[in-house]
């Protein structure tokens, strides 16, 4: 066995086990905290999710470094090493799992000399497994998945998200791009979950994803399942990807990659 795969099936079985309890947790009474504003919300169970992961992982992978959600403080600069990393967000859509609305997830990439290796998607609510190792595909459930070969705008469902910021410039901003974007798409969509948007677009089920003001940990799972179901990722205005930027766009295609980049308004957090 690689050192890759003994890392894959550490992290599979821990990932399992957070599922279980998400699942859990998710219909029982919640310590609700909040963080950067009143809808930017984490619970225990967030915690006990992230603790249960790195406790795991770095048990097994001394030299390990970890990218956590809620072990990082908001603001905080955020340094991706060469050295192998997790970047875990524990509980990805924490506004559904608080409400019991079924899509929410674990979400967790690898990354060894800053190149994704390996990157997990899971919703144990409706077991839903989304994983891709570099260069060997991307799967759900372990079946093959595929991005769509939509090329056009016009013929495209985009997934997005209103966030969980009440700054007013950014409210601004997406609502704008709602306003822009509505009379250009298909159709437009939401699930509450920045890695599971990319998943359905990863699965083919929709075409495309953007979104201003997510941090690594939502996306670094997503960034490899996409690339590796065949899709792109790009930083919103069409240049490559910055893990770190706070800025994310994927898409099935590059031709509707670009074309959608060119539609956004676009909005610059500050960097993680
Ligand atoms: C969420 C992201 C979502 C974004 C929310 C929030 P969390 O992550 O997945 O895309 O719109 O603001 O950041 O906070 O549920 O882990």
């Amino acid at each position: 066995m690689s050192q890759l795969d003994a890392y894959y099936e550490v992290v599979l079985s821990l990932v399992q086990e957070a599922g279980a309890v998400i699942r859990d947790k998710i219909n029982r009474p919640k310590d609700i905290m909040t963080k950067s504003c009143d809808i930017d919300l984490v619970t225990e169970s967030d915690q006990q999710v992230e603790k249960l992961l790195i406790d795991g992982l770095s048990s097994k992978f001394a030299d390990h470094k970890f990218i956590g959600e809620e072990s990082s403080s908001p603001g905080e600069k955020i340094e991706l090493t060469d050295a192998p990393t997790w970047i875990i967000d524990p509980i990805d859509g924490t506004m559904n799992f608080v409400h019991g609305l079924p899509h929410t997830c674990v979400s967790i990439g690898l990354l060894i000399d800053k190149v994704p290796e390996i990157g997990i998607v899971y919703n144990p609510i409706l077991e839903q497994l989304f994983t891709a190792r570099r260069g060997q595909g991307a799967f759900l459930n372990n079946s093959p998945i595929h991005v769509s070969n939509q090329k056009e705008l016009s013929k495209a469902l985009i997934m997005l998200e209103m966030g969980t910021s009440k700054d007013p410039e950014k409210m601004k901003i997406v609502m704008e791009n709602l306003h822009v974007l509505t009379p250009q798409v298909h159709g437009l969509r939401a699930l509450g979950s920045a890695a599971l948007d990319m998943c359905m677009v990863a699965l083919g089920g929709a075409d495309g994803h953007f979104e201003f003001g997510i941090h690594a940990w939502d996306i670094a799972a997503g960034d490899l399942i996409v690339r590796e179901a065949g899709g792109i990722c790009i930083d919103p205005a069409g240049g490559p990807l910055d893990l770190m930027s706070r800025r994310v766009l994927c898409a099935a295609t590059t031709e509707l990659a670009q074309e959608l980049a060119k539609s956004l308004i676009q909005y610059y957090p500050e960097r993680d």
